[in-house]
């Protein structure tokens, strides 16, 4: 078993550079590995798809993937850079810098691939002190520039130490990969092992994969259960980040997992065929041809290739040199998160025109040029890497979303976003409502419209309990009954209340407005004459202010209000319930002709009454009589 000791760092390596260079050699030189494995390769002598190694340093574990330098198969060479961590560039002393040298280190740099170590191969044919300056010249202004020089020959075993000294040197400087709990394994091969079944192999980023895990393929959304893995050719029970892993899908068909496939365990959201990225050219693009608005390209992502077309944002084109924002409408569905780098060739993928960083990776759903969307995009355009800036333009843009869906597609853990959430809440940028998020400023003004209309309730209408909260929740516009529900929460948490299907002020008192007082006190009377049979509700209640009148004297708890016809003062109400529990004990299940003599009131009064008692739980209805519930 490899060990997983903490001590040990991981770290995946690609090479880059010119066709014939000696990047394959210089692989074989460093691990003993010959990358060129298909029949073609060794019979054409090049590379044409990736190859992997893997080499032990002191305290690293490099995956190695050797890529193709010949322009045909640049599409291959891209497809092993999804997720790199440093970049090992190789120049010939006999060649220098060439067509491919140049372009692969234009990837590496829109790829944001900040780490490296430069060879120069084949030093017994050429002069490297002169291959150096030029070099140093060429990295001037580059992700590579500071990335360490080594003269090599695998012809002659030199310089293969020194190389493996300055490769751990870079790496330990390189932080270790990032563990955010969201593993994503871009595949770049599957292949059927008799007896084993299907077996994808990758680049795991984001996260680790355990044995039995069930996982998700993207975009094809495929659900398969892991039955083995490997990490570097040894079986693992987990597979870390940073590391080159094979996976056994037993229950999935090769024909159904396409190169560029992505293995994940992260459910939240869907694969999209929009995304909304910045866009940068790079100034060494050579013809310096503009990218048109409307162009059709080809997107290079993770392991994965997409025909997309290129909507710019606010330009009809732009040049090496620009960076801009613009949407990527993709011919098929892709699974990108926040962050993520890509690279663009033209159509014909012949030349590499320009990088990008995701934006926003589910544009599907957003109108691309509303002022709110440019706001959002141009803000988060300005720093896509910084967590603080995704969160606040989030909440700018959507001012609301559940706490765990927020950022579930980025480059950060639920516990770094919980903790920039929590730090916003602290600014007072962000509240936190049950289990939503808002953009402070917008939540206060939802508030405050609420409040109004609150008050403005009680002011209109004193005798009244308070607000509908049906009107309310319609007022709110939130279409979303658990936002609203946490939104009344917050808001009875303080200074209002919630009873009887309205909202109020904790200080407000119902209070009959002079125009009523006349028609309550009928109601009144009319109920204190006869108390346990008084009128029949039409003749109490003729017209809408005897109809105001009862509202308010039912939401004050005065009168009761039994069913569509019967209304009973709550004095009469009380005293009548005394006496039915009194005699049921003393004489027994009684019928309603019973209680009804006993009582002195009339079948029409008692026979709701005593429904309403059993809803109580007071009394309880066998056959025709009626008995105590005891509890
Ligand atoms: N003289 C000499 N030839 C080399 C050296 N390294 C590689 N080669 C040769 O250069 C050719 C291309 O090497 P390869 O590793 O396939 O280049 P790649 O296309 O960059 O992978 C092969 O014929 C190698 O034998 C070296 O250090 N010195
Ligand atoms: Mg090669």
């Amino acid at each position: 078993m490899p060990d997983h000791k903490p001590s040990l760092k991981h770290l995946i390596l690609a090479t880059a550079g010119h066709v014939d260079h000696g990047k394959t050699a210089l692989i074989k030189a460093l691990t003993g590995i010959d990358t060129d494995r298909l029949p073609e390769e060794k019979a054409r002598g090049i590379t044409i798809d990736l190859g992997f190694a893997h080499l032990a340093l002191p305290g690293l574990s490099l995956g190695v993937i050797d890529v193709p330098g010949h322009e045909d198969f640049i599409r291959n060479m891209i497809a092993g850079l999804g997720a790199i961590d440093l970049a090992l560039l190789v120049v010939a002393a006999d060649d220098g810098w060439m067509p491919q040298t140049e372009e692969h280190l234009q990837i590496l740099n829109y790829l944001e691939v900040r780490h490296g170590v430069v060879a120069i191969t084949k030093c017994d044919l050429g002069d490297p002190a002169r291959i150096a300056r030029d070099l140093r010249e060429r990295l001037r202004g580059t992700s590579l520039r500071e990335a360490p020089i080594v003269d090599t020959s695998a012809r002659e075993s030199k310089g293969v130490d020194e190389l493996k000294h300055a490769l751990a040197l870079v790496g330990a400087s390189i932080p270790p990969a990032r563990e955010i709990g969201k593993p994503r394994l871009f595949v770049d091969r599957v292949f059927t092992v008799r007896g084993t079944g299907t077996v994808v192999t990758g680049t795991l980023t984001g996260g680790s994969l355990a044995r039995g895990e069930t996982v998700t393929l993207q975009p094809q959304k495929l659900r398969a259960r892991i039955r083995g893995l490997q990490s570097h050719n040894q079986s693992v029970e987990i597979a870390l980040p940073g590391t080159r892993t094979a996976l056994n899908l037993p229950d999935t068909d090769p024909q159904q997992i396409p190169r560029g496939s992505i293995v994940t365990t992260v459910t939240a959201s869907e694969a999209g065929r929009a995304v909304d990225a910045l866009l940068e050219r790079s100034a060494r693009i050579t013809p310096a041809r503009p990218l048109k608005n409307g162009a059709g390209v080809q997107v290079h992502y993770g392991s994965a290739r997409f025909a997309a077309r290129v909507l710019l944002f606010d330009r009809r084109e732009l040049l090496p040199g620009e960076s801009g924002i613009a949407r990527l409408h993709l011919a098929k569905r892709a699974f990108v998160f926040i962050g993520d780098r890509f690279i663009i060739r033209d159509a014909s993928g012949r030349q590499t025109i320009a990088g990008g960083v995701v934006l926003n990776p589910e544009a599907e759903q957003t109108k691309f040029r509303s002022p709110l969307e440019r706001a959002f995009l141009e803000m988060r355009a300005t720093a896509p890497d910084d967590l603080k800036n995704l969160v606040v333009t989030q909440l700018r843009r959507d001012q609301v979303r559940p706490c765990n869906d927020l950022l579930a597609r980025s480059h950060f853990s639920e516990q770094e976003i919980a903790a920039a959430i929590d730090l916003l809440r602290r600014e007072q940028m962000a509240v936190i409502i049950g289990q939503f998020v808002a953009d402070a400023a917008w939540w206060h003004a939802l508030r405050k419209r609420a409040i109004a209309a609150v008050d403005a309730e009680h002011a209109a209408h004193p005798e009244r309990a308070g607000l509908d909260v049906v009107r309310l929740r319609a007022l709110l516009g939130l279409h979303d009954v658990e936002l609203e529900d946490a939104f009344i929460a917050d808001l009875c948490a303080q200074d209002f209340s919630s009873a009887q299907g309205a909202i109020r002020r904790r200080t407000h008192r119902p209070v009959l407005p002079p125009s009523l007082n006349g028609a309550s006190a009928k109601i009144r009377a009319a109920l204190a004459a006869h108390p346990f049979d008084p009128p029949p509700r039409r003749e109490l209640v003729a017209d809408a202010t005897a109809q105001q009148a009862l509202r308010f004297l039912s939401e004050t708890g005065e009168v009761i209000i039994l069913g569509d016809e019967v209304l009973l003062s709550a004095d009469a109400c009380a005293k009548m319930k005394l006496l039915v529990a009194q005699t049921i004990r003393e004489r027994g299940p009684s019928t309603v002709s019973e209680l009804r003599q006993i009582l002195g009131t009339t079948r029409r009064v008692l026979v709701p009454l005593l429904e309403r008692f059993d809803r109580e739980g007071l009394t309880i209805r066998q056959g025709d009589r009626r008995s105590l519930k005891i509890r």
